[in-house]
């Protein structure tokens, strides 16, 4: 496996400098998020690393990988926002040779959530929403709500992005609304 030094070199050469800077915040709260809730601090740092791994690549590598991997092909009605956590996965699999399915399925779930994520998954959903860069209506209530209540941020973090895409009139990917209900009833 690659150490963390070589994984953070192969990330750079694939993100511009913003983006890769959020991923290195991300990694950060990750890290913070996995010591108070007693997961792995060093899985929580690989996630957070490569969980945007994918995010800037072009949209033909997804549409190749979905092929090649025969994956849903209802993946290909969607596009980069949808494809870079559930396809990016299967390129950071390839690529950076990890083969910890907690840490692929974060990646996977970062951007839709799932019905039952782990508290890893959960944390690196959450992290990446409370990037203390980030500044949006809500951003300080997620980010008290993460160190307090990790299932209860994931249910705010879920209900808002769908409240925020239907708002927009964008289209919603059917695990996203699959998140929603398995979260926001129970935990809200
Ligand atoms: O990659 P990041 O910007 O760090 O964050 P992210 O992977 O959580 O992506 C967030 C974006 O994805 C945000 O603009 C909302 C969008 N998104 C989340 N769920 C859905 C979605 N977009 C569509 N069209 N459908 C979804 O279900
Ligand atoms: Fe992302
Ligand atoms: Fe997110
Ligand atoms: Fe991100």
């Amino acid at each position: 496996p690659y150490t963390r030094e070589e994984l953070v070199e192969k990330i750079h050469t694939q993100l511009k400098k913003p983006r890769f800077e959020h991923v290195l915040r991300v990694e950060q709260v990750a890290m913070e998020l996995a010591k108070e809730n007693d997961a792995d601090v060093e899985r929580a740092s690989i996630a957070g690393l490569c969980h945007d791994y994918a995010k800037q690549r072009p949209d033909a590598d997804f549409i190749t990988a979905i092929k090649a991997y025969h994956m849903d092909p209802d993946l290909l009605n969607y596009g980069n926002a949808i494809w870079h956590g559930l396809v990016g996965a299967e390129l950071v699999r390839r690529e950076l040779l990890i083969d910890d399915e907690e840490i692929l399925n974060a990646i996977r779930y970062h951007t839709t959530g799932a019905p039952y994520m782990t508290t890893l998954e959960q944390i690196i959903y959450m992290a990446d929403y409370i990037d203390p860069k980030r500044d949006f209506d809500g951003v300080e209530q997620a980010r008290q709500l993460s160190h307090e209540d990790l299932p209860k941020a994931v249910a705010y973090q879920t209900k808002r992005t769908l409240a925020y895409l239907i708002a927009k009139n964008a289209p919603v990917y059917p695990a996203t609304l699959t998140t929603y209900n398995a979260w926001v009833p129970q935990y809200s």
